[in-house]
Parts: C-alpha cells; structure tokens; sequence
C-alpha cells in the first residue's frame, strides 16, 4: 500500500466535526481570485501577483503541464526557492490532481534522485540556477522523464514555454520518508492555525524560512495567510539583511523562524535603523527554544512571542497569542485541535503519571498514518491503533501545554534542520577506508545541536577527504558532519549496538 489511508470511522469524525470539508487547493485558489481578486497574495523575487493572477497562472500551468502528460496521482519532484512561482507550480500540481514532492533548497543529487526514483516522479521542476548551484547540472544525471526548468532552461523545457501553451521530509532511517498529506487535512490544519494566530485580509506574512518546509507553509505560513486573504512576502534568506528591510517596506505583521535564526534577529534588532513596529507576533520552531533564549528574544521584540512544536507528519502546538507571556516562554505550545490526541508513555507504551516525561504518541485530524511506500517501516513509526511516535521526549502541563524535554528518535536537530543519523553514516561507509562510522549531535551554544562523525578507519584518511567524498556524493550541504573524531573502535550497548549515548558523552 503506498498510502496509509485514515481509517473510515476516524474520517467520517474529522467530516461530522466540520474540520474536513471536501474542499480543495483548487477550489480555495478559485473562491480566493472571486473574494480578494485584486489583493497581493504573493510578493517576492521583484514580482507582485495578486489572487486572480495567481489563480490564472496556475491555470495556464496546468494545462502545459496536462499537455505535457501529466496525470492524476503523477508524482513531480518540486525543487523551487521562495519566490511566487513555487505557489504556482503547487496550485497548478493541485488542479490537475498531481502530487508535489517538496524538496528543500538545500537538498542536492542524492536527495533529489532518490526523491525521483523512489516516487517514480513523472517530472523535476528546478530554477536555473540558486545561491550560486546549477540545477540543470544536477537535473541532467536524474533518472526522471522531465526537467522543467524555472528560468533559462539548458537543454531542458522551460516552465515559461508551458506556461505560453496553455510534501519530504527526514526520517530516522537510512534514506527520507515522504509525508503523504491530502488535501483534506492539511487545508484544516492550516485554516485553523489562521484562526489560532488571528490572520485576516490585512495580515502580511513573511515566509524567511523556505517555502518548502511545513512551518512556513502551513503553521500558518503562505497557505494559512492565502485562506483569509492575506499578503505573504517570500524572502530570498531568513538573515536579517533579507528580512528586516522587507519588513519595513511591507508592513509585515507575523513571520516564523527558527531559534538560532531568532536569535541573530534579536542581537540585530538592537542596531537596526528598519522600522520593525509593524510586527505583530514572532513565531519560533523548528527545533527546541530554550527559556533563556525565549527570554533574550522576548525582550528585544515589541509584538507577540509565539512557540510552534510542529512536524511534518502532522501535529502542530501553539502557545496562543493571548497566553500569559509565562506560556509562551517556558512551553512548546499546545495542539491545534481538540481532536489532537495525546499520549506520553514509557518505553513499554504504558502511559506515565500525569506531568512526567514521556514518548509523545500522536493521532488526529491532520496526523498521516504511514508514510508513503514504508510498510515496513510504518509498522515501528506508528501504533497498531494509528499513533504516529514523534521520537520527541515531552510532558505535560497541568494547563495542557507540552514541553519538549529530548529527543528518542536518532536525529540531528541542526537549528531546525533534521538530519538522519543513518543516512550520513550510510554515505560514509560508502568510503572505503571507513570501518565503521556513526554520528551524534553535540550540543552547541548556536545552532542547538552540531554533527560530529565517529570514524573508525581502516586506512588513512583525512576528514577534508571525508568531507569532499559526501559532497560528491551529492549530500546536501547542511547533513555534512561539522566534526570528525577518529577512534580504534565504537563503543558497544548491551546487545552489541553501538552506543550512541556513550558516543555523546566523548569530548
Ligand atoms: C517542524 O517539522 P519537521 O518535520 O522539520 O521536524 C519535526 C521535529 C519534531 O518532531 C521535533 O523533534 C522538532 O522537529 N521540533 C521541535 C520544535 N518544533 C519542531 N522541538 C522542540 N521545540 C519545538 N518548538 O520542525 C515544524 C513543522 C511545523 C511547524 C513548526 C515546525
């Protein structure tokens, strides 16, 4: 099976509670161009696009993508920066009942052509160039039947010439997992988040993460904004050179951002001559927010302090905007809906006492049952009763918020970006003077947690060649290990698995 479908009694819930409306992103582009016409619903890039622009475009794209033979259920790897053609692709892929698979800008050959083979996609959309990386050169060793490119095209089709005609995320195993989300539930989860964080026609959303990752696109992100009529800006980085000028000319009144991200905005803040008043709330996820740092950045920031504990897979907690402050800087928040259900057990899935951490397990309106093509993998990932184990250590407060206190799952957070431990150690044994290779987070003081590679090699080796062997190997340049540390041997748990924690605990 390669999607895990909710099961029925569960759907016919989420439908009688009214969260599930059979509505479309089709269908909500349309009403949106009839409601808002006119309105900017997308500025970046040196582009304005209002609502009907949006909508007819992707209308033109839909029919150059249909001519192209692109059907429904197709799969089309989607590669774009944060500028309003990323939007466009989406609705057209939307329109025709095709399926983006989002990759990050930052993923490279080897996650882009195992995204294309594993999803047998039909077709990889790419700009011509970003930050510097061809893409036409990656495009031209995929196994896919088609490049669209964004831009000036090479030797490939140009999305403007189908134009003229007519979601990835990492998991904690060797190769990503892809999140199979349908319409359905992630326009409830977005349209709720709006209503959560107050959005209405007048709000101005700065989408400075990339476009592709569910915090900006949906928590509420630019289709949370879209829902209510709002503006979203797209910004090329989430730097504060890129953002706040942005900020200032565009009347922004909410964006999200990472912590470390936050942080640099706060020692930045201090010395900038934008005008930053028209921010309303701050939003910060994507990986832990310690108190300290919550409190550095809530004292430097004039508007709403906001955490966000999301996933991909699906559930999302908000502190709420009218919290006390208290909230929203020592807790991740709480969930979207009252039908997120919660459950902190042990390591034998019993539930412990009230208050005490746990292995948050999660099922709910916009929570996937599996992921896509993963049977296998699927029956450890979730419950027999359809819990989704987040891998994340919480515990709950009496007032119903969660704080994340750790993680179970073997995964890097590297300032919000996920990172498989096993897939990098999968690159590295692909070395042939690596023995043995494993790969722990160390914490640091910036980015919350860095990579350190444990080598045991069996010939001589550097870590400059270890390095530049994973770059052309096509690895994205953020999973490439920031320390190595060579050893005789990995120390052992037990039963002869390499011990991660005791890895952790060498200096
Ligand atoms: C978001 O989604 P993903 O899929 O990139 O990562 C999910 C994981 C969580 O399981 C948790 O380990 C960590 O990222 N995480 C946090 C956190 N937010 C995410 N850990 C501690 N505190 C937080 N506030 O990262 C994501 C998706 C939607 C909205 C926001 C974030």
């Amino acid at each position: 099976m390669d999607v895990v479908p909710y099961p029925p009694e569960f759907a016919a819930r989420y439908r009688a509670a009214g969260y599930w409306r059979g509505e479309t992103f089709g269908g909500m582009l349309r009403d949106l161009a009839a409601a808002h016409g006119e309105r900017t619903a997308l500025a970046g890039d040196g582009e304005r696009w209002s609502y009907r622009r949006l909508d007819e475009r992707a209308d033109r794209l839909a029919a150059g993508l249909t001519r192209l033979g692109v059907r429904p259920g197709d799969r089309v790897v989607v590669h774009l920066p944060n500028r309003p053609s990323f939007y466009e692709v989406c609705f057209a892929l939307f329109r025709i009942g095709a399926l983006p698979v989002f990759a990050l800008p930052a993923h490279r050959a080897a996650e882009i052509g195992y995204f294309c083979e594993f999803t047998e996609a039909v077709a990889y959309i790419a700009p011509d160039t970003h930050a510097g990386f061809d893409h036409r050169e990656l495009a031209a060793g995929l196994k896919v039947p088609n490049v669209l490119v964004d831009g000036d095209p090479g030797p490939f089709l140009a999305l403007d010439e189908l134009r003229a005609a007519g979601q990835l995320q990492e998991g904690d195993v060797g190769v990503p997992k892809l999140i199979p989300r349908t319409h359905d539930d992630y326009i409830y989860s977005f349209r709720a988040s709006a209503e959560i964080c107050g959005l209405s026609e007048r709000s101005v959303y700065l989408c400075a993460l990339p476009a592709a990752h569910n915090f900006p696109m949906s928590s509420p992100g630019v289709f949370g904004t879209m829902s209510v009529g709002g503006t979203s800006v797209l910004a090329p980085h989430p730097g504060p050179d890129a953002c706040f000028p942005l900020i200032e000319a565009e009347r922004v009144t909410i964006t999200g951002l990472v912590p470390p991200m936050a942080l640099l905005w706060a020692d930045s803040a201090g010395r900038t001559r934008h005008d930053l008043s028209s921010l309303e709330i701050l939003q910060v996820g994507g990986a832990k927010f310690t108190e300290e740092a919550a409190r550095r950045v809530g004292g430097v920031f004039d508007c709403v302090l906001q955490q966000v504990f999301g996933m991909a897979e699906g559930l999302v907690n908000y502190t709420r905007p009218d919290d006390p402050p208290e909230i929203a800087l020592t807790t991740q928040g709480r969930p979207i809906s009252p039908d997120d259900e919660i459950r902190v057990v042990d390591d034998q899935d019993a539930p412990v006492p009230d208050g005490e951490p746990g292995h948050l397990l999660t099922r709910g309106p916009y929570t996937i049952h599996g992921y896509y093509r993963a049977a296998e993998h699927n029956a450890t990932a979730f419950t027999p009763d359809g819990f989704y184990r987040t891998g994340d250590i919480v515990r709950v407060t009496p007032g119903g918020y969660l704080v994340v206190e750790g993680r179970a799952k073997d995964q890097i957070n590297r300032g919000g970006e996920k990172i498989a431990a096993a897939e990098v150690e999968n690159h590295l044994l692909a070395h042939p003077a690596v023995h043995d290779a494993s790969v722990v987070a160390v914490p640091d003081a910036y980015l919350g947690e860095r990579t350190r590679a444990h080598i045991v090699a069996r010939a001589e080796v550097t870590d400059a060649e270890l390095r530049a062997f994973l770059r052309e190997r096509g690895l994205a340049g953020y999973k490439i290990p920031d320390q190595f540390a060579f050893a005789e041997t990995l120390p052992a748990t037990a039963v002869g698995k390499v011990s991660k924690r005791r890895l952790r605990e060498r200096t």
